[in-house]
Parts: structure tokens; C-alpha cells; sequence
């Protein structure tokens, strides 16, 4: 899954991706890599992040979402919390949704019920804007696995069908490092029920490993990913399409072999 954030303060694309043909460069060159699935983000959801008005998000969003549909064949992922650009984007032609509050938003679930698409339902302790102010827990595994399963439940009781349900434990989303590491550690933990997806790309805990604000964060996320991959998750969520579809290859090439 490769990333496009089409958000004015993206910390990794520093909102590079503003206009539309950039973003379809973009788009061309995470294919080209061999991404599967292109994942369209019109809310910065980084720590701190302010939120963005619903008619902001459709406005960044709806275009890169035809300009895709018209351009290339892959599948369009939207990272939203927010129940009409599920709907809007759903009518333009994505073919999965993706939200880091886990359909908890007004209308969400209804929206992404009624889209029949596949969700990814993600944890995260409290708000962008703050969930990086000391975040805690009892057990970090248990509570992220408990909250995934009851979202899970909570979606076909509503009526979903449990084949369009992707869970992820959500890295860096109300985390501290030692959390972000447990999860990593104890990822073959989480639910076989449903695919996992990861999100883990360029993300600070790497700058806390190797120390200092290091931008290049390539090789660790890439070492992650494999990491990821290697204890069951399906999809990975990246910035470096390239690098990673490599070291996957490796890992598929082990497993393939007799
Ligand atoms: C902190 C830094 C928080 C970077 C969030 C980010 C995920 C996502 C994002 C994830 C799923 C960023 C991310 N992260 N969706 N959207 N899982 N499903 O790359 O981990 O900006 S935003």
C-alpha cells in the first residue's frame, strides 16, 4: 500500500503532492514500484495535527480519486475518519476505506456499510492533536487487541460482513516507543480472524532507535516492514514502494521455496 498524502503539512511529503499532477507522478512511480493498493490521505493525522473541515478534505481528495480512476488500474484506498468523503469517494470509484478512528465518527459506519468496501479499523489513543501526550496503558497488547476485536464485532453487528474487515494495531497512534516495540513483538498476536495492516513507515520510533532526527528512515522502515510481514501481516502501508516490494520479494522467494 503505498502512501499519497495530499495534505499541506504531510511531515514525510512536507505537502509536496498539493497539486494534482504531482500526485499523479506519485501515484505512477508507487506502481511502476509495484504498489497494489494507493492510499489517499486529506487529513494530516500526525501528533499535533489541527483537524480539516470536511469540505477541505473532499476538496484535496476527490480530485486525486478521479484523476487516478481516469489514469491507472489499481485500487484506491481512502484514509478518512469522516463518513462523506467515504461515500463521496466510494461513488468515484475507491475500492477500500481506511480509518485511523475506526468508523467511530458520526455517519462512518453506516457510510462504510453502505459502500460495501473493505475497512481497515485502526487503534489510536485519543486525538492526533494530543494522543502523543503521554500515552499509557495497562498492557499495550491486550487493550489494542480487546479495542480491534470489539470494533470488529461492533461492524457486523451492524451488519458487515467479516471479509471486508482489515484490522490494524495502529504504530504511533498514542504509542510511546516501548509500545510501538511490544506491538511489534508481539504482532503475531493479533487477530488471525481478519488481515492486519501495518502502518509503520518512516514514522518516529525509527528516529528514537537510531537516535537523533535522522530524516533517512528508509532501511528501517523497510526492516520493519519485512518484520511485519514476516509475523502475518498482509498488507504493509509505505512510503518506499520500491525498497519494500524488494525485501518482500526476498521473504515471498523463502516462503515459495520447497
Ligand atoms: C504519526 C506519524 C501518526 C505518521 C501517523 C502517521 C497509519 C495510517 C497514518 C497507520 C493506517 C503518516 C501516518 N498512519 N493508516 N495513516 N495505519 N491504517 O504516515 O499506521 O502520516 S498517518
Amino acid at each position: 500500500m503505498g502512501i499519497l498524502n495530499v495534505t499541506p503539512d504531510s511531515f514525510s511529503d512536507g505537502g509536496r503532492f498539493a497539486t494534482l499532477d504531482k500526485a499523479m507522478q506519485q501515484v505512477d512511480v508507487m506502481l511502476a514500484a509495484g504498489a497494489d493498493i494507493v492510499d489517499i490521505g486529506g487529513e494530516s493525522t500526525r501528533p499535533g495535527a489541527d483537524d480539516v473541515s470536511e469540505q477541505e478534505e473532499l476538496d484535496r481528495v476527490m480530485p486525486v480519486v478521479e484523476g487516478i480512476r481516469e489514469r491507472f488500474d489499481t485500487i484506491i484506498s481512502l484514509d478518512t475518519s469522516k463518513a462523506a468523503v467515504m461515500r463521496e469517494g466510494a461513488a468515484l470509484g475507491a475500492g477500500m476505506i481506511n480509518d485511523v478512528r475506526a468508523l467511530a465518527e458520526p455517519g462512518a459506519m453506516q457510510a462504510a456499510l453502505h459502500s460495501t468496501l473493505p475497512v481497515c479499523l485502526m487503534h489510536m489513543q485519543g486525538q492526533p492533536r494530543s494522543m502523543q501526550h503521554e500515552p499509557a496503558y495497562e498492557n499495550v497488547v491486550v487493550e489494542v487487541r480487546e479495542f480491534l476485536m470489539q470494533r470488529r464485532q461492533a461492524c457486523i453487528d451492524a451488519g458487515m460482513d467479516a471479509s471486508q474487515i482489515v484490522l490494524d494495531p495502529g504504530f504511533g497512534f498514542g504509542k510511546t516507543l516501548d509500545h510501538n516495540l511490544r506491538l511489534l513483538k508481539h504482532l503475531s498476536e493479533f487477530s488471525s480472524d481478519s488481515p492486519l495492516l501495518i502502518g509503520l513507515s518512516r514514522k518516529r520510533m525509527f528516529a528514537q532507535i537510531l537516535g537523533g532526527d535522522s530524516a533517512d528512515r528508509v532501511a528501517a522502515s523497510v526492516s520493519a516492514a519485512l518484520l511485519c510481514v514476516e509475523r502475518g501481516a498482509m498488507i504493509v502501508r509505505v512510503h518506499d514502494v520500491a525498497p519494500t516490494v524488494q525485501a518482500l520479494a526476498v521473504l515471498q522467494a523463502v516462503r515459495d521455496c520447497q
